[in-house]
């Protein structure tokens, strides 16, 4: 059994980390049974034994792994089978992945969601949550989210590759799912579990694979809180 510190809003059931997604998609992917301990922004003393303050953390046995990467690179040495990246090449690939989701993806999606985000996070965690984005975008909340109707269009531009890619082809993974679609499908769990704006197009290939993904694992990212 695998320990998994999950970032919960003030409903414990709901856990919306984009990160904390990839790791649970990747655990169901190995039919790893999964202790997914709800973690708040503030509990930082609740991860401090990992030596940083970012979840997820998993505690697997004796080990301890820290970041979302880091943690599929460890599932992949100790539970080889089914793979997660099919292979050295397949593992590169998924590292731009991973790179292109973290530099476009999540700021993208953070400008269009970050004051719905306010609403889910724990009571505790809300001044430690404004404060901390304010600081990083140098604005107001409101101010980051505002006039994201006419901005959306550009954000859906920017997942042009990702579109592209999944035209006529079923998964990242190619003919089954691996770590590239958690990567990409644990990023849009963020904008599911927290807000009703719609990030991505109503119709095409990316919402036709997110819909399967959704499905995978026992329908694992479907069955999931929402706000
Ligand atoms: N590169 C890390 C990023 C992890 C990360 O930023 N996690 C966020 C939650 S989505 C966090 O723990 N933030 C703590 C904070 O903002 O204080 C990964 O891939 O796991």
């Amino acid at each position: 059994m695998i320990t998994l510190y999950d970032l919960a809003g003030a409903d414990p059931d709901l856990r919306f980390s984009p990160y904390c997604w990839r790791t649970k998609f990747a655990l169901a992917h190995n039919g790893m049974s999964v202790d997914a301990v709800p973690w708040r922004f503030t509990d930082k003393s609740a991860i401090a034994f990992s030596g940083q303050e970012r979840v997820p953390v998993i505690q697997d046995g004796n080990t301890v792994v820290s970041d979302s990467w880091a943690i599929a690179v460890h599932l992949e040495a100790s539970a080889p089978t089914p793979t997660l990246f099919g292979g050295a090449a397949g593992q590169a690939h998924a590292r731009f992945i991973n790179a292109w989701a973290d530099s476009v993806m999540v700021p993208g999606i953070a400008t269009l969601i970050v004051r719905d985000l306010l609403d889910v996070v724990a009571e505790k965690d809300k001044e430690y949550f404004r404060s901390s984005r304010e600081a990083r975008f140098g604005k107001t909340l409101e101010e980051v989210q505002a006039g994201r109707e006419q901005r959306v269009a550009a954000f859906r531009a920017s997942l042009t590759p990702l579109r592209v890619a999944l035209q006529g082809r079923p998964w990242l993974g190619g003919a089954a799912p691996s770590y590239a679609d958690h990567i990409v499908a644990g990023t849009l769990m963020w904008p599911r579990c927290t807000s009703t704006f719609p990030v991505i197009d109503p119709e095409g290939p990316i919402s036709d694979w997110f819909e399967r993904v959704l499905d995978l694992y026992g329908g694992l990212g479907r069955s999931a809180k929402t706000a």
